[in-house]
């Protein structure tokens, strides 16, 4: 699940420019058992299997460190948006444990977790592609991670609005032309025909979001 997304472009140059060091480990390395038994079944009975306490907590105990921040990856976490993204992009140390099966034993939330965190109201299979989630856009808010053509500034939500339309090359596709205005070369007029898309697309795709931005005009 994670070699993959790690070892691909941003995230990988972050970690070989030491601006990452990110970690993966198996919770049956801390398991007892022949069976390197993680999961068990539910107390009170029903469906699927929970992940089991003791494999989570000696887990935290080997690896987490002075001023790490534990966090939960849960359906029933807070939302992850931008805004925790960038407060979770400047703590020193995280450590994400990854829920899978029906969940997770109860007390790992109430006596581990500093902080429970849900990608969005939709149903994985586990925690760890939420994780990878987390990882990719923190990593990309560490400062120097992106490249100079590239902006940290989260255009499409800094601001409250979604981003404007882009174009390259060619000006005119099988009929399809570009805007005028994006080759008039009158930067004034751009930027305020960019900042009409911006609002335009706003208020027709996020409602949610274009309420908000009102309220803060
Ligand atoms: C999916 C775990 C469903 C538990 C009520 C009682 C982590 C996730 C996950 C998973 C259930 C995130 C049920 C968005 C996600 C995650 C696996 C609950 C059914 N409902 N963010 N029992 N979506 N998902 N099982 O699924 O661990 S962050």
């Amino acid at each position: 699940m994670f070699t993959g997304p790690i070892d691909v472009s941003i995230i990988q140059r972050a970690r070989k420019n030491g601006l990452l060091d990110l970690r993966v480990h198996n919770l049956r390395d801390y398991t007892h058992d022949n069976y390197k038994t993680v999961d068990d079944r539910p107390f009170g009975g029903g469906p699927g299997m929970v992940l089991k306490v003791e494999p989570i907590f000696e887990a935290v105990e080997a690896l987490a460190e002075e001023g790490t921040k534990v966090i939960l990856l849960t359906p029933s976490g807070r939302l992850f948006d931008q805004s925790v993204a960038r407060q979770l992009a400047a703590e020193p140390k995280l450590m994400m444990i990854c829920g899978a099966y029906e969940g997770v034993d109860e007390r790992v939330r109430t006596e581990l977790a500093d902080d429970e965190l849900s990608i969005g109201d939709y149903v994985l299979t586990n925690g760890s592609l939420a994780a990878m989630v987390v990882i990719d856009a923190l990593t990309r808010l560490l400062p120097g991670a992106l490249g100079d053509d590239q902006s940290a500034l989260d255009e499409s939500f800094s601001q409250g609005l979604l981003e404007y339309p882009h174009y390259t090359r060619p000006a005119e596709y099988r009929g399809l032309k570009v805007p005028p205005v994006l080759l008039s070369g009158n930067h004034a007029e751009i930027e305020k025909w960019r900042r009409e898309q911006a609002i335009l697309r706003t208020q027709a795709q996020r409602a949610d979001l274009w309420q908000k931005k009102k309220e803060n005009l």
